[in-house]
């Protein structure tokens, strides 16, 4: 920054009062060398990582985690401690350092020796449920920042439902050049403004170092001007001085609205010669620099070694939760019977079971007595209208698509500044802070996120889908528009390849019902997938309700199902669909019996399902007809498992167009017509 600018830091330079200094400035130091320490040691060690970001920040760290930070090592998952979300993940050591000082049992010294390694709690990136302590996986830029949103999204939300008396608690960020500079960033701080998230604090590493060298080589933006334009409190600060750094934090606690502090650090602090470059952003520091460092900052242990007076110090950091912790314990305790039940159920991310499994065989039973022609996404309407009233715990939203995505059942209130306890997000048009949004919700616990866009749209998100994923969460994106049935919108709208590219993802569910009743099915084993997201295709235009009849079985569940037998003897073809094709499908099979030959219909709701269903049920499903083919108006990649590559598929090869969605079937040959030619041609050539 220059001079210019440092006059706008002064005028913003916060007033609060900081806790008061437990310990001198030459403690403070000392225990912020033992994060420097340690970072540099298993960096070295390794032989790999990132030394610069532990090193720089570790007063942040000091002073947030000795005097402010909410927590108790006792337990990890204690639900109001304040959350710490390291966003610059590379700086992984930090948080390990971290939780190692202040007595994470699970944390060694030995885990910390082998950082980096397999089987280690200390992989190169913080990875959720992989280390405790560690709140959300962090290492793509943007993405921790774009968590902590939801997480105090939720803390708000959790706070309106259940009182501050349980729920009350500060989501903490530490952030790099790079996670402001990611576009996501954008996104997540201009929703966190709007929202007024007034506990949610940006710690930012102002280093002005990246990877290429200078941040200068590719970046000027006014990140204070930035925040405060999108409603923050900004200021920047001295990142070495604790006292302003207490400052600010205790500044930034008391604020109405979400708070930015910019924290000046010199990247690799202590290093003699590598501090302040990107030379320690990425690679051990080399013997020389960590002796060089060592006498700089006056650390005489060796390595993995931590000085008795200050291990005791950071303990007793460590400890300060814990009478907070049994309080809370208490006050839990005292709530009325069943509130403190429905409060439990929720952070255990139990399903109320019988009021779900109710709202859904409710919704079955009606739909059997009056069967529906409608789309999936009006189908998905509806279910959601049974099932959000089933579980209060569903939080909707979509992405400016409200009225297309048809994820606002009547009668469901925006959450807002003012309505926090209301249930729908409008999440502006922010496909991507919405989706790392859904997924700090969902870590943040009492909360069942669901959200929606265009299925086109999923590239949008398709980073924090990744991440839900991976780190095994329950959130539910409601993706309409699911084919070149949308229709006029034309091929910038149209999927082709995101069913393929969504399933290619390990642990995505990826649903594509076939009518109303199979939208329902899927809604209920999204919901029941705890450790999995999942996503709902669903279309534009209405389908026939090909399931009649009232059967309590949740067919979906199976991912795969014979949907009509052949008739008149041995099935000679099998034909395989999903959502809109499956009706397709079934035309075709009446065309083919009127050519005397005897079809199947298997309908494929979830690929990922039906391929962890067992050897048998798979084999029953797949049938032994000699002609296998696939109807789907996307890509072919990833049908030859269910069809064989020796299999027909009927879909599409390259991108839609323009037009009413009847005629583009036609024009992409996607009819019961050509799928029974198909078929034939497969018969006829064996
Ligand atoms: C989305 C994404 N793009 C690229 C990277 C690779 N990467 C890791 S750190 C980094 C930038 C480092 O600069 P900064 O964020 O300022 O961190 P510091 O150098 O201060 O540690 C990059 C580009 C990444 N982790 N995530």
């Amino acid at each position: 920054m220059g001079a210019a600018d440092q006059s706008v830091v002064a005028s913003r330079a916060p007033h609060g009062s900081a806790a008061p200094m437990p310990m001198s400035r030459a403690a403070h130091d000392r225990m912020a060398n033992a994060i420097r320490a340690l970072a540099m040691d298993a960096v070295e060690q390794a032989m790999a990582g990132h030394p610069g970001l532990p090193m720089g920040a570790a007063d942040i760290a000091t002073v947030l985690f000795t005097r402010f930070l909410k927590f108790d090592p006792a337990d990890p998952r204690w639900p109001d401690r304040d959350r710490f979300v390291l966003s610059a993940g590379h700086g992984s050591m930090l948080i390990y350092a971290l939780l190692h000082l202040l007595g994470y049992e699970a944390m060694t010294m030995d885990e910390i020796k082998r950082f980096r390694q397999l089987g280690s709690i200390t992989p190169g990136h913080p990875e959720y449920g992989h280390t405790p302590g560690v709140e959300t996986t962090t290492g793509p830029l943007g993405q921790g920042l774009g968590n902590a949103v939801g997480m105090a999204i939720a803390e708000r939300h959790v706070a309106a439902e259940f009182g501050a008396e349980v729920v009350d608690h500060h989501t903490f960020v530490l952030a790099s050049d790079g996670d402001l500079m990611e576009g996501i960033s954008h996104e997540s701080i201009a929703l966190a403004g709007h929202l007024r998230l007034a506990k949610l604090i940006v710690l930012f590493d102002d280093n002005g170092i990246s990877i290429d060298g200078p941040l200068a080589l590719a970046d000027s933006v006014d990140q204070l001007r930035r925040f405060e334009a999108c409603g923050w409190n900004a200021t920047q600060i001295d990142g070495h001085d604790p006292e302003a750094i207490a400052a600010a934090i205790a500044w930034a606690r008391s604020a109405d609205r979400p708070t930015l502090i910019a924290c000046r650090t010199t990247i690799g602090f202590g290093a003699p010669t590598k501090a302040g470059t990107e030379k320690c952003h990425g690679s051990p520091l080399g013997a020389d620099e960590i002796k060089g460092a060592r006498e700089r900052l006056g650390w005489t242990s060796p390595p993995f070694e931590v000085p008795t007076d200050i291990r005791d110090a950071w303990r007793a950091a460590g400890q300060r939760g814990k009478p907070t912790r049994l309080a809370w314990d208490k006050r839990v305790a005292n709530l009325a019977a069943d509130k403190r039940a429905e409060f439990n159920r929720r952070l255990a991310g139990e399903m109320p079971k019988d009021a779900l499994a109710a709202a859904v065989r409710g919704l079955k039973e009606k739909l059997a007595a009056a069967p529906k022609e409608i789309a999936t996404r009006a189908a998905s309407e509806l279910a959601l209208e049974a099932l959000a009233a089933a579980v209060p715990e569903m939080v909707g939203g979509s992405a400016d698509l409200t009225g297309s995505n048809n994820t606002k059942p009547k009668g469901m209130a925006a959450l807002s500044a003012a309505q926090p306890a209301g249930r729908f997000i409008h999440y502006g048009i922010r496909e991507h802070g919405m989706a790392a949004a859904m997924n700090g919700m969902a870590l943040h616990g009492g909360i069942i996120p669901y959200s929606g866009t265009f299925l086109v749209f999923s590239d949008y998100c398709r980073p924090a889908i990744r991440l839900a994923a991976l780190m095994g969460l329950r959130v539910i994106h409601v993706l309409t528009h699911d084919s070149i049935g949308l229709g006029e919108d034309g091929p910038t709208h149209q999927p082709i390849e995101h069913l393929a590219a969504l399933r290619a993802i390990p642990n995505l569910l990826v649903f594509r019902p076939c009518d109303t009743v199979e939208t329902a099915e899927c809604w209920e084993v999204a919901l029941a997938a705890r450790t999995s997201p999942s996503v709902l295709a669903l279309t534009r235009q209405n389908l026939p309700q090909l399931r009649t009849g009232f059967a309590a079985e949740n067919r979906c569940a199976a991912g795969a199902y014979e949907l009509l037998p052949a008739e008149g003897g041995a099935a000679q073809v099998s034909l395989f669909a999903t959502g809109s094709e499956v009706s397709i499908a079934v035309e075709a099979r009446k065309l083919l019996a009127a050519r005397g030959v005897a079809a199947r219909v298997v309908s494929v709701p979830c690929f990922e399902l039906f391929e962890s269903a067992s050897a048998a049920a798979r084999v029953a499903v797949i049938g032994d007809a000699p002609v296998r083919v696939g109807v789907e108006a996307a890509i072919r990649q990833g049908w030859d498992v269910i069809i064989g590559s020796d299999g027909a598929f009927v879909g599409m090869t390259g991108f839609g167009a323009s037009a009413p969605a009847k005629d583009l079937y036609r024009h992409f040959g996607i009819t019961p017509e050509h799928v029974a030619e198909a078929a034939l041609t497969k018969l006829a050539s064996r």
